[in-house]
């Protein structure tokens, strides 16, 4: 091996950084702490299955639908189930409810805290070989220690988070999550099976450059409000990028600048993407990073959820690009 690279420092590990920031949650005792750490033992088994995808008969549909009438691929049932093994075995999370499952699952034990999850995210790009995610959020358990865990547990505030964060396979693995102090991006080196700090103290870049809306649904938007907004993005020249894939699409935007909106529309009257499992996370993560996230008429993070698989019309980015949004929007 060349000398430079003997000499070069591997940098900070995800355990370290968990370790170092300890100090941060006061009342949390290290449970926060492994849990972090078993999301991210549970995203390095996922990913490597994800990268062996093709080769093993592992993809492709197994037929079944999940609660939001999605096709469920074999990757999908495959992550959800390593992300409830990890967090069941670990004993810090007392209940999941996944994009997954119909019902939350109570864990039967004294964890303090719950966790909502969506193990894959952005399936419909799972075959086509383009980057997909695993989006989590974590809350404390609402109710008194003895009391068994309920819905209620998980129809919290965004507000309420005490940390969130995502998984992006992509070209390399990222694992970005924020505790409420600020967001941090790790990259996963698979040689060491590390994840490895990458983006310290990632902010959304102020920059008007790019727009993240599948215009195939500009005929069937119920808001006028957005077609009015894009037609103004585009006279502003910016770029358009869809990939289609939440996750990837808000990375994307997060380090490039750029808003994602999921409006509704005559098939999705509601919106499309879960709050619980898909809008809360972001929005915490955005507005971590200086950004925000709305849906019609407020923020993201004060909406009362009153069902785990409520969908809601979302959109993220710079405060900037989203308020100017909101200002066609008239709501
Ligand atoms: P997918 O249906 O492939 O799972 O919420 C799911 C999601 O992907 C998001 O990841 C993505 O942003 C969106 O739906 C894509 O929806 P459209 O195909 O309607 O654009």
């Amino acid at each position: 091996m060349e000398k430079s690279r003997i000499d070069l420092p591997i940098g900070i590990t995800l355990d370290r950084f968990i370790k170092s920031n300890q100090s941060q949650y006061p009342n949390a005792a290290g449970e926060l702490s492994q849990l972090l750490r078993d999301i991210a033992l549970a995203s390095k088994v996922v990913n490597r299955e994800i990268n062996k995808a093709g080769l093993v008969d592992i993809m492709g549909y197994v037929g079944l639908m999940n609660s939001g009438g999605d096709h469920q691929q074999k990757l999908d049932l495959l992550a959800n189930t390593r992300f409830t093994r990890a967090l069941s075995k670990g004993g810090e999370a007392c209940g999941i409810a996944s994009e997954e499952t119909d019902e939350f699952i109570d864990l039967k034990n004294n964890g303090k805290y719950v966790v909502t999850i969506d193990p894959l995210d952005g399936s419909s790009n799972i075959d086509v070989n383009v980057s997909i995610g695993t989006i989590f959020s974590i809350y404390k358990k609402k109710s008194a220690e003895n009391e068994p865990l309920s819905e209620a547990d998980f129809l919290q505030k965004g507000r309420d988070q005490i940390a969130a964060g995502y998984i992006l396979y992509g070209p390399s693995t990222m694992l970005v999550f924020s505790t409420g102090n600020g967001v941090n991006g790790f990259t996963y080196e698979s040689t060491l099976g590390e994840y490895v700090l990458s983006h310290p103290a990632l902010v959304f870049k102020n920059e008007s450059t790019f727009y993240s809306m599948n215009e195939g649904l500009s005929l069937d938007l119920i808001d006028n409000g957005i077609a009015t907004y894009i037609h103004a993005c585009k006279e502003q020249r910016m770029s358009g990028r869809y990939i289609g894939s939440l996750v990837a699409d808000f990375h994307r935007n997060l380090l490039k600048g750029g808003i994602f909106l999921y409006p509704r529309t005559h098939k999705y009257p509601n919106g499309k993407l879960r709050l619980l499992f898909e809008a809360n996370a972001l929005a915490f993560i955005a507005e971590q990073a200086g950004g925000i996230a709305t849906s019609n008429d407020s923020s993201v993070l004060d909406i009362q959820p009153n069902n785990i698989h409520q969908t809601i019309p979302f959109y993220v980015g710079p405060k900037m690009m989203v308020k100017q949004l909101l200002s066609h929007l008239n709501f």
